[in-house]
């Protein structure tokens, strides 16, 4: 065997759902030398980090899983309707050891710089530590939703209680009894992390910009009869997330919210509303297509909001939504709204008067009211699809670091690579599907479609794989129109749109075109010989 010019024929940044499975494929199924390298100190990505009060899956389990082994399937047990932090790295890491991943992986290891050698034909990658490794496939599996946000809000260094970003959640947790506490932040953390917090909390202060409609999970555990009828019919399930739009087991509805009286309406909601969850979506076809069908579901969630939230005031606040239903990531929750009839929970709106700074005691707001209090919690969200890819640091061919490339926004083709990038993929990047869908439906696709692109070249003797300028430009047009037949574009704070980070270029990242017609994309690319890649 003549030795690789390389360290490693892949490195794999990242060990969450899509680095653990991308590194099975590559190491076990192509028998391919490949290193994982991962910042955190085990497996699960966003769920590593994310450990908030409350956090948990708004995916049902039954599909919040790996559908590629049935083994796998056949011996794990989720224990309630959604999955919750825990829960779900429980499962990655009986994953990781069923498939004995552990050892390919690097943990404690923050990647610093990536950059691409003409000479070479391959990558070098850089751990903070100082240490260089070369490959000749670097993949990003570093997730959409990992780099946090944290607003620039003047005088927080000076705040003498303590602070915590959702996103980066001290692993011992934080308690909160006995303590005046402030959330900044109504997304669908913000809104999971409330009833949680308030249960131990001496005060809670919810401060909200945006008020955002958010749909009763009525999480529960799964009895015994539904997992093993998941089990016993694992087929149509795999098959189901495979065709419906958003890669979930439930099928949109082929009926238009005015092709019913208005009687009917109602009682769809009303039954919707009862069995909860991100299946009221799909109580019609056209709720994200047409802005009066939208208006009728936007109008029976403000009605329930009222309904349950006595303080008039407070209600009003909270039904106060300025965008149309389910165009901002639609959250699911357990007992949110009726949080606030709690007297210790009250509800603060920056919108009307924002956060002017922070000083030793607490938050002030423009009009000089002032909250005193003990800690801070940072529900304010990602640096979503990019910042993640971002921080990387990653320089391509003339040394064009990726940054520059996307100074107007990313630019990918199919969201899989990124032209003047050879060699690299980014799976769930910018450009595909990824956070409008079942995350681990898109990311097995991802993963799937990348191991058979590299088995492909490895079969026909071809070392670099890149895209170009035009096919990034195509997609890149394709991605917008697919949105603009959407109304998701009219979320004006939308982190789809990376409204949420100041000074982001403003493009809708996602492709909302459907899962499954992406996934015949992607089909039809490779069967045409990887259409619109350039093989060498
Ligand atoms: P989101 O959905 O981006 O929510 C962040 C929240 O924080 C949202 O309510 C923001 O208000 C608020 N925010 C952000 N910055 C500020 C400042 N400076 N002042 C006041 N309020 C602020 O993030 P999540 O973590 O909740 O959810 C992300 C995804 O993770 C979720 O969709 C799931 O897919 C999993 P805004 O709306 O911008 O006015």
């Amino acid at each position: 065997m003549t030795k690789s010019k390389f360290d490693f024929d892949a490195i794999v940044v990242g060990a969450g759902f899509s680095g653990l499975y991308q590194l099975h494929l590559l190491r076990d199924k192509l028998g391919l030398n490949v290193l994982g390298i991962e910042a955190g100190g085990g497996v699960g990505g966003t769920w590593y980090w994310n450990r908030y009060p409350g956090a948990r899956c708004d995916s049902e389990s039954h599909s919040y899983n790996y559908f590629f082994s049935d083994e796998i399937i056949q011996n794990w047990e989720w224990s309630e309707r959604y999955p919750g932090q825990e829960e779900i790295r429980r499962y990655l890491n009986y994953v990781a050891d069923t498939l004995k991943l552990r050892s390919s992986f690097e943990f404690n290891s923050r990647v610093v710089g990536a950059r691409f050698h003409e000479d070479l034909g391959g990558w070098s990658v850089t751990t903070e530590n100082g240490v260089t490794r070369t490959c000749q496939f670097f993949i990003t599996a570093v997730g959409c939703l990992s780099s946090a946000n944290m607003p620039n809000i003047k005088g927080l260094d000076k705040f003498q209680g303590s602070y915590y970003h959702t996103g980066n959640w001290p692993h011992e947790g934080v308690d909160f009894s006995g303590k005046r506490v402030g959330q900044i932040g109504t997304g669908s953390t913000g809104i999971q992390c409330v009833p949680v917090i308030a249960q131990t909390a001496k005060e809670l202060r919810v401060f909200q910009r945006t008020a955002n409609y958010s749909i009763p999970a009525h999480n529960g555990p799964l009895d015994d009869e539904f997992k093993q009828h998941v089990k016993d019919n694992i087929d149509y399930y795999r098959a189901l997330v495979k065709k419906t739009p958003n890669a979930h087991p439930f099928e949109i509805s082929p009926t238009k919210a005015f092709d019913v009286d208005d009687e009917t309406r109602l009682d769809i909601y009303n039954k919707a509303w009862q069995k909860g969850g991100l299946q009221f979506r799909a109580s019609f076809q056209d709720l994200l297509a047409d802005d009066e069908a939208n208006k009728t579901a936007a109008e029976f969630i403000k009605e329930q909001i009222r309904t349950v939230v006595s303080d008039k005031e407070t209600a009003e606040k909270l039904a106060n939504i300025d965008h149309p239903f389910a165009t901002k990531r639609p959250p699911i929750d357990s007992h949110y709204f009726e949080t606030y009839n709690e007297d210790h929970v009250h509800l603060i709106d920056v919108r009307s008067d924002p956060i002017d700074h922070i000083d030793e005691h607490g938050l002030v707001l423009k009009s000089g009211a002032r909250h005193d209090l003990d800690i801070i919690v940072f529900a304010t969200g990602f640096d979503a699809m990019t910042g993640s890819l971002l921080n990387l640091n990653i320089t391509g061919k003339q040394g064009q670091p990726l940054k520059d490339a996307w100074s107007a926004g990313p630019y990918t083709y199919l969201g899989l690579q990124v032209s003047g990038f050879p060699n690299m993929f980014t799976i769930t990047g910018p450009g595909s599907p990824s956070v409008l869908c079942n995350m681990p439906v898109a990311i097995e696709q991802h993963v799937e479609w990348i191991a058979d692109c590299i088995a492909y070249m490895r079969e026909h003797d071809h070392q670099l794989i890149e895209t170009d300028d035009e096919h990034c430009k195509n997609w890149v047009a394709e991605v917008n129109r697919a949105a603009e037949a959407t109304l998701l574009p009219k979320a004006n704070h939308s982190w789809y749109l990376g409204a949420n980070v100041p000074g982001k270029p403003r493009v809708f990242m996602p492709y909302a075109g459907g899962m499954h017609h992406y996934r015949k994309i992607c089909d039809d690319v490779q069967m045409e010989g990887y259409a619109g890649f350039h093989l060498q």
